[in-house]
């Protein structure tokens, strides 16, 4: 009696133990901001996989987390110089991109410029793209200066980021950003590891810091679409959000953004496999879903910033796929300039400077 007992519970174990260890789950770690909620909800519905959604608005923060570990995560979103450390630092998992049917949707242009970060993409897709550049409310700033941001010069000289202090400026929390820029304005290789040329870029930096009143790298959204403030430095598809939020809530307050002419930083950002995730089937089926051209549409439509699926712009409406902030013309394209990941001891001067920028010490 007693055998035929334990017999039975060894059988309805046998059913139980690996269903729970499959539980259907998946633990995203992805920017803030950046994608359209109704497909997380949408994935669930067609996979039975439950999503659970943390969100992070800097380099620092998700590499500060990859490094301590455990993760808990099953997929990351980090960035171009973030995802080269990551895999030199040994925590990501290799990607079988045979496990990814749309995969064969990346954009060739895009997956090559990749290839700077993660040779052979082995590592990580593009999940989407964009520029860093000006955002500014229309009126305030015509008002104050005759015309439209064009220039770097208009926003990266003391006197002339003066002019915009009474209506507020915020600038991005990230140095990898604002050091680049910085040097390109100073005619310098917006990839310069040298570190008198880092030094000189943040000392431009630092010499506008009395006219920001914050950095920061996600509340300019909706400080721009509330008119709290008349500029920020940052990045595409945040900028055009706000302009949305904006014209949403039926507000006058009009946001453009721009690529100054003297170029723009152009970043990749994808999505990565941790080494110690523990749902690994669920992120295959989490980032070959995202790579579905009608979901990445939907992820464009919301964010505004521009998918590294290939596909995904044709299905949009031209107001979205032809939009210059979101998609540039060739152009713009050609000004556009990226960054590579600096070595150890550069990153750790590269954060000093930035804490000089922003606090002056
Ligand atoms: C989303 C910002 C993502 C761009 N709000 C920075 N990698």
């Amino acid at each position: 009696m007693k055998k035929r007992i334990i017999f039975a519970l060894i059988i309805v174990l046998g059913f139980i133990v690996p269903c729970a260890a499959a539980e259907r789950v998946v633990n995203i770690f992805n920017w803030s901001d950046y994608i359209d909620p109704g497909v997380l909800a949408d994935f669930t519905r067609e996979t039975g996989i439950k999503v659970i959604y943390d969100t992070y608005d800097s380099n620092e923060m998700l590499e500060a987390r990859m490094l301590a570990g455990p993760t808990g995560y099953d997929v990351v979103a980090p960035s171009g110089p973030l995802l080269q450390r990551l895999v030199r630092a040994n925590v990501l998992r290799p990607l079988d991109r045979r496990r990814l049917t749309n995969a064969a949707n990346l954009w060739p242009e895009i997956d090559r410029r990749l290839q700077l970060y993660d040779p052979g993409g082995a590592h990580a897709v593009d999940y989407a793209w964009f520029t860093t550049g000006v955002a500014y409310n229309e009126a305030k700033i015509t008002e104050r200066i005759g015309k439209p941001i064009a220039s770097w010069d208009e926003v990266l000289r003391p006197d002339a980021l003066k002019k915009f202090s009474d209506c507020a400026v915020y600038m991005l929390d990230s140095p990898e950003d604002m050091l680049a820029i910085a040097l390109n304005y100073l005619k310098l290789d917006p990839n310069s590891k040298n570190s008198g040329d880092l030094r000189r870029a943040a000392d431009v930096l630092a010499g506008l810091r009395r006219y920001v009143k914050k950095f920061h790298s996600s509340e300019y959204i909706n400080a721009l679409a509330n008119g709290d403030i008349c500029l920020a430095i940052g990045w595409a598809g945040d900028a055009l959000q706000a302009r949305n939020r904006a014209r949403e809530a039926g507000s006058d307050v009009n946001i453009a953004f721009v690529a100054p002419v003297e170029g723009a930083m152009i970043s990749l950002d994808t999505l990565a496999i941790p080494i110690d995730a523990a749902h690994v089937d669920a992120a295959y089926i989490f980032i070959d879903y995202l790579l579905r051209p009608d979901v990445a549409a939907r992820n464009v439509r919301a964010t505004n910033f521009a998918s590294g699926v290939l596909p995904a712009r044709k299905l949009l409406d031209p107001s979205i796929g032809n939009d210059p902030a979101i998609y540039p013309d060739a152009a713009t394209m050609s000004r556009l300039f990226a960054v590579t990941a600096p070595d150890q001891s550069t990153q750790k001067l590269m954060t000093r400077l930035w804490t000089m920028v922003k606090t002056g010490h």
